[in-house]
C-alpha cells in the first residue's frame, strides 16, 4: 500500500463533510508519494498530518444593516493554513457557497501555489457566505467594514495578508483597507493586496492572474514545440481572471470563442477581441452574475442557456470560473473534440477523475496551483512595494511576473523529471511546491 493512502483515508473519514478539501488533499498527497518514500524523516516528523491541518482557523459573525434598514447576519472566516515560508497569504471569497470546507481546500492549495512562486509567502484563505449579487455599493461597504472589524486583530503585513478572490475585487479591498486603517490608525500598505491604484495598489495586479496563466500556457506549448499563434481557445467565466486571460491570448495571436456565467455560455465564433474584451469588465461590475447580455450586444454571438462550454471544439481549454467545472464527462468531450491543452486558471476547476482521464488521453494539462500563481506572485510584489514606500512601474511588474511563470513551469518539469514521471505538471507542481514547505517545516522544529 502506498504511504499516502493512510493519510488520504484518514482525511476522507474525518472530513467527509468537506469533499472539496478531501479532493485536493488526495491530489497533492498522491503526487508526493515518491517524496514521502525518499524521506522517511518527513513521516517521523508528522509532515503529512501537520501540512493537512491548518495552523489555526477563525470564524466570526458579521452583522450589518441593508438599504432597507434590516439587520443582516453572515458568517466570516479566516484560515491560517501554513506559514513555514512566510506570512499567511491568500484571498478572501465572498459567495453564498462559502463554508469552511471551501476555504480549507483553497487554503491548502494556496500553500503549494505560494511555494511555487519562489517568494516568501505562506498559505491562507478566508471569506464569508455573503452574496454580492444585487447588493448596492453602500451595502457592500457596510458589509466590508463589519467584516474587517472582526478580522483586523488577526492580520498584519508580517502575519497574514488577505487579498481578493471570487466576489472580492478592488472595490471591496478598498473598503476593507479603509476600515483597517480606521481601527488601527496605521497605513499598513502590506496588510492587504489587490488594493485600488489610488491606495497603494500595484499596476498590473488586475491583469496578473490571467497574464500569468497565458505565460505558463505558452511555456507548455513551447515545451511541446508548439505556439499560441492561430490557436482556438475555449474559456469559461467572465470575471477578472477571464478578462486578463483573454487580453493576453489575443496579444499572442490566439482566438477566444467562449465565455460563461452561472446561467450558461456564450459562443462568439468571430472571436472575443477589441472592445468586446473590455465589455467583460462592465458585465462583472453589474454584479448580476450573468453573461447572456453579451449576446444581445454583439451580433453573431449566441447564448446557450444552462450549458457549459466544454463541448465546443477547440485546441485549448482554460477553465476560469470555479471549482469542479470540468467533470469526467466534460473531459471526455474535450478529448473527443480533438482538444490538445487544458490549462487551469480557476482554483481546482477539474475533478480528479477528469484530470486523470485528460492526462491518460494525451492532453497536456497545466494545474491551477502552477498556472494561476501569477496573481498571488504579484500580490507579494505589492507587499514589497508597500514596504518600500514607492510605486513600481507596470513594465517592472510584468517583467518579474513573466520570469516567475517561466520558473514555475521549469520547477514543475524538473521535479517530475527527478522522480522519472515524464512531462506531468500535476505531479511536478505538487512535488516542487511540497518539497520547499516540508524542508522549511523540518528546519523550524515542531509547530
Ligand atoms: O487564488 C488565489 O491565488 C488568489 N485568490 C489570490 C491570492 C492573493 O493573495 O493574491
Amino acid at each position: 500500500m502506498a504511504i499516502c493512502d493512510k493519510y488520504i483515508q484518514e482525511i476522507k473519514e474525518k472530513y467527509a463533510h468537506q469533499p472539496e478539501f478531501c479532493q485536493t488533499v488526495e491530489e497533492v498527497l498522491t503526487s508526493v508519494e515518491p517524496v514521502l518514500e525518499a524521506h522517511p524523516e518527513y513521516i517521523e516528523m508528522g509532515i503529512p498530518e501537520r501540512i493537512t491541518t491548518p495552523d489555526r482557523q477563525y470564524s466570526f459573525r458579521v452583522t450589518w444593516v441593508d438599504d432597507q434598514g434590516k439587520v443582516q447576519v453572515n458568517n466570516g472566516y479566516r484560515i491560517e493554513f501554513n506559514n513555514a515560508l512566510g506570512p499567511y497569504k491568500g484571498g478572501l471569497r465572498f459567495s453564498p457557497t462559502v463554508y469552511p470546507g471551501i476555504l480549507k481546500f483553497l487554503g491548502f492549495e494556496q500553500i503549494f501555489k505560494n511555494s511555487l512562486t519562489g517568494l516568501p509567502i505562506g498559505g491562507g484563505k478566508g471569506g464569508a457566505d455573503f452574496d454580492p449579487k444585487g447588493k448596492s455599493d453602500g451595502e457592500v461597504m457596510r458589509f466590508c467594514q463589519s467584516f474587517m472589524t472582526e478580522l483586523y486583530s488577526y492580520i498584519g503585513p508580517d502575519t497574514d495578508v488577505p487579498a481578493g478572490d471570487m466576489g472580492v475585487g478592488g472595490r471591496e479591498i478598498g473598503y476593507l483597507f479603509g476600515q483597517y486603517k480606521r481601527l488601527t490608525h496605521r497605513y499598513d500598505s502590506g496588510v492587504l493586496t489587490g488594493k485600488p491604484l489610488t491606495t497603494g495598489g500595484l499596476l498590473g495586479r488586475s491583469e496578473a492572474t490571467g497574464y500569468g496563466v497565458v505565460w505558463f500556457l505558452r511555456e507548455m506549448l513551447k515545451h511541446n514545440g508548439d505556439s499560441l499563434k492561430g490557436k482556438t481557445v475555449v474559456v469559461s467565466g467572465y470575471g477578472n481572471v477571464t478578462w486578463g486571460t483573454i487580453k493576453k491570448l489575443n496579444e499572442l495571436g490566439a482566438k477566444v470563442i467562449t465565455i460563461s456565467g452561472s446561467e450558461g455560455y456564450i459562443l462568439d465564433p468571430d472571436g472575443i477581441s477589441g472592445d468586446k474584451v473590455d465589455y467583460l469588465l462592465e458585465l462583472r461590475a453589474s454584479n448580476q452574475r450573468k453573461c447572456s447580455p453579451y449576446a444581445e450586444k454583439y451580433e453573431g454571438a449566441k447564448f446557450f442557456a444552462g450549458e457549459k462550454p466544454w463541448n465546443v471544439p477547440a485546441d485549448i481549454y482554460i477553465p476560469c470560473a470555479t471549482q469542479n467545472e470540468i467533470t469526467l464527462e466534460d473531459a471526455r468531450n474535450i478529448v473527443k473534440n480533438g482538444g490538445k491543452y487544458v490549462c487551469e486558471a480557476a482554483n481546482m476547476p477539474s475533478t480528479n477523475e477528469a484530470i486523470k482521464y485528460l492526462q491518460e488521453n494525451g492532453i497536456f494539462f497545466g494545474p491551477a496551483k502552477a498556472a494561476n500563481a501569477g496573481g498571488v506572485a504579484c500580490s507579494c510584489i505589492e507587499m514589497t512595494q508597500g514596504a518600500e514606500h514607492r510605486f513600481l512601474k507596470e513594465e517592472e511588474v510584468y517583467e518579474e511576473l513573466e520570469q516567475i511563470m517561466i520558473n514555475i513551469h521549469k520547477q514543475a518539469v524538473d521535479a517530475a523529471d527527478k522522480y522519472g514521471l515524464g512531462y506531468n505538471l500535476v505531479a511536478g507542481a505538487n512535488i516542487a511546491g511540497f518539497e520547499k514547505v516540508a524542508e522549511a517545516m523540518m528546519a523550524q522544529g515542531l509547530f
